[in-house]
């Protein structure tokens, strides 16, 4: 990292969101800080790169959308102690075909292995292509030389590549955050789509996936779309290479593990305990999403209600879903789902005095989400698909008392690292109500067992390293570069 130090001058993060919200304020704007894994990821590696929020130092240049409400508000008041936001303001309907349209309707689904609920639009594919621009726009003009440019997921993919043509010296990396899936999905796609935004990731020197199978993924479809060699992690074009690795994001492990023994979340959690009686609980929370498995997950713990009368009022299901891109039909579809079959079991199994499932559709604060980590026996997380996964570790780094079991889907990112929860296929609901009883049953040796490793290995891979190990990887891109130029 010191030579990351020597070598780059500033980092520029770019993502679609911003790392806080803007806010109408009676006087000016009210900057809310968003707490999500990468703002801690990204304050972490300015400070491993010499910056932080101290006056004397530069602060951390972050370009996202912005609501084209905030058009007038002053540039200079869009700061806080860390960041500098540079908001890309786009027209409504430009937003509506890139973010919600091409993003939303198409890549997510597509990527996600839901071909079926994909949308292919030429228009939202021309937004798609403006909206990058646009960003491009924003960032040249805060680009300086010598600056590394970190470029954040699936809304950017043509971005890597807009920016290697305009400044083609630039030190650009880039991660994926969602499954990269295999070439028999990205076929599916327009040809001139797919070469666009393969082509597009290309622009980067440094590209990051979650696992090693999306990284494989995604060099299968660089040589099957455009045809290009690999040696080993690398894609060589014909004046560079790019370097192509996995890189599991882990999160801020003490901002759990200390977090969750506050006095503010043991209150919440002994007023949650009060309310909750004296049930074993099992804990999910998800945003609204197909792709998060929540009626599989129902359905498992209806079969594990139907096969063990003895539990019945000895247990309650805490399940939080989040609202997220409920404009989408299939999002609104689903909702409808959840709610008819959480209403269909707590009308089958519930009495007087015992609701099987306490389901609420709303965000929880965040100490509201340390009580429940904490107090929960089990964490149910079945998504069919997702990228990472980051509320298992979540659940997990929380638990300081090595206590409480974790049920993991085999098809989360995360299931490669948590090896001692108890692996499930979501689909599967015979299997995953065995796991709820083995998980209720498990003796508090083996809990505190399986515990322990998983939240040695989250401490040792914390998301400061996960920073760490990709602007590594640029030290390398950099000695490969001058290797393929010595050749
Ligand atoms: C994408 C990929 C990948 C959730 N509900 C509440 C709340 N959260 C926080 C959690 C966690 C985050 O939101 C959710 O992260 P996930 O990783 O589980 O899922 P996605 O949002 O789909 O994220 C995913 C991730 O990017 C990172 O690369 O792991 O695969 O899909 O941090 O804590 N936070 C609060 N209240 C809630 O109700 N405060």
């Amino acid at each position: 990292m010191k030579i990351l130090k020597e070598t780059y001058n500033r980092l520029l993060i770019v993502a679609y969101r911003l790392p806080f919200t803007i806010k109408q304020a009676n006087e000016g704007v009210e900057l809310v800080q968003n707490s999500g894994g990468l703002v801690s990821a990204v304050l972490s590696m300015a400070e491993q790169m010499g910056q932080s929020g101290s006056s004397t130092t530069p602060k951390i240049h972050w370009i996202g959308y912005g609501d084209p409400t905030l058009r007038h508000v002053e540039a200079s008041t869009l700061e806080n102690e860390n960041f500098i936001a540079h908001p890309v303001f786009l027209e409504d309907q430009v937003n509506k075909g890139f973010y919600e349209g091409f993003s939303n309707d198409l890549i997510w689904p597509l990527f996600h292995y839901f071909p079926t609920y994909a949308s292919f639009r030429d228009s939202d594919f021309m937004n798609y292509q403006q909206a990058n621009m646009r960003f491009l726009e924003e960032l040249t003009a805060v680009i300086e030389p010598g600056d590394l440019v970190w470029i954040h997921d699936f809304q950017l993919m043509l971005l890597p590549d807009m920016l290697r043509q305009a400044k083609p010296e630039t030190n650009i990396g880039y991660f994926f955050h969602i499954p990269f899936p295999t070439y028999e999905i990205i076929k599916l796609l327009p040809r001139t789509w797919r070469q666009a935004l393969i082509g597009g990731i290309l622009g980067a020197d440094v590209v990051g996936f979650h696992t090693a199978d999306y990284a494989q993924h995604f060099m299968n479809s660089v040589s099957e779309v455009l045809a290009l060699p690999s040696i080993e992690q690398r894609v060589v074009l014909p004046d560079r290479s790019v370097t192509v690795g996995a890189f599991p994001i882990g999160i801020d492990f003490n901002k759990f593990d200390l977090g969750g023994q506050t006095d503010e979340v043991l209150d919440i959690k002994k007023r949650y305990e009060s309310l909750l009686g004296d049930t074993s609980v099992i804990f999910s929370v998800d945003r609204l999403d197909y792709a998060k498995g929540i009626t599989y997950r129902l359905q498992g713990y209806e079969r594990f209600l139907n096969q063990n009368p003895d539990w019945h009022d000895k247990i309650t299901f805490v399940m939080t879903v989040v609202p997220s891109r409920d404009k989408i039909v299939q999002y609104q579809e689903i909702k409808r789902e959840i709610e008819e079959t959480v209403g269909r079991i707590n009308g089958l199994f519930g009495t007087i005095g015992w609701r099987p499932i306490v389901y609420s559709y709303m965000s929880l604060s965040f100490p509201e989400l340390l009580a429940l980590y904490t107090l929960c026996d089990v964490a149910l997380i079945t998504p069919i698909r997702d990228g990472m996964n980051l509320v298992c570790k979540e659940f997990v780094a929380s638990r300081h008392d090595c206590r409480g079991v974790l049920i993991l889907s085999e098809l989360a990112g995360a299931a490669q690292e948590m090896t001692e929860a108890l692996i499930i296929n979501p689909t599967d609901t015979q299997e995953v109500a065995s796991a709820i009883k083995k998980a209720l049953t498990m003796d508090p040796g083996e809990q505190e067992r399986r515990m322990k490793f998983m939240r040695d290995h989250l401490q040792n891979h914390n998301v400061f390293r996960w920073s760490y190990n990709f602007l590594s990887a640029f030290d390398d891109a950099a000695t490969n570069h001058s290797r393929l130029e010595t050749d």
